[in-house]
């Protein structure tokens, strides 16, 4: 089979200082207001965004797509930071796709991996610089950063995966990660009370 452009190898370079990589193709923003029905103090949510709406997270991608495979990179930068008592996250999703896992690699910072399936199971990794995840088909999957620095991890999944927030935004995960006697505590998601 004849090679077009996109079948060569190709590399991109990672900066472990910033947390991110170069070149990319394209990178997502993240503030307050975009998670909003994410945090559980609804109260916080709200000043949070009238005293400047932060930035939570970025996210900055590269789809190594070739004639024949979807291989792809993402890269997440989460600040640290509060709203309310709980801790800066991701939105969490499941992948549209059912058979399509996924590879975590935290490599600055540290918190948590949130995974839960549509049946209630649900685990918690803790990580540190160094941890790599397996986060197997059907597990919806969500990091909090519970560290005073940014925490960075790097992702490898196939883009057929595809996202799916529904049912996040509106069941959230069974457990918040909050402050509590200034220690990362796990509480019940009020949602599902
Ligand atoms: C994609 C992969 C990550 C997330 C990113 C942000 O399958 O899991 O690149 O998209 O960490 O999380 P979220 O929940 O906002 O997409
Ligand atoms: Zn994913």
């Amino acid at each position: 089979m004849a090679l077009k452009n996109e079948d060569y190898p190709i590399s991109v370079q990672f900066d472990f200082d910033a947390g991110t990589f170069a070149p990319q193709e394209k990178s997502v923003e993240r503030k307050v207001s975009d998670l909003a029905m994410m945090f559980h103090d609804t109260t916080a949510v709200e000043s949070t965004v009238k005293a400047g709406d932060p930035l939570v997270y970025e996210i900055f991608y590269y789809g190594f797509k070739t004639s024949v495979s979807d291989m792809a990179l993402g890269t997440t930068r989460i600040q640290p930071g509060k709203v309310g008592d709980e801790y800066y996250m991701t939105k969490g999703h499941f992948h549209e796709a059912y058979d399509q896992p996924e590879i975590y690699f935290c490599v600055k910072g540290e918190g948590y991996l949130l995974m839960e399936t549509h049946e209630g199971e649900f685990q918690a990794e803790k990580w540190t610089r160094g941890t790599i995840s397996h986060i197997p088909p059907m597990w919806a999957h969500r990091v909090v950063n519970t560290g005073s620095e940014p925490l960075v991890f790097v992702a490898t999944y196939h883009l057929a995966a595809g996202h799916i927030y529904k049912d996040v935004e509106e069941k959230g995960f069974l457990k918040c990660l909050v402050e509590k006697d200034g220690k990362p505590t796990f509480v019940l998601n009020d949602k599902r009370k």
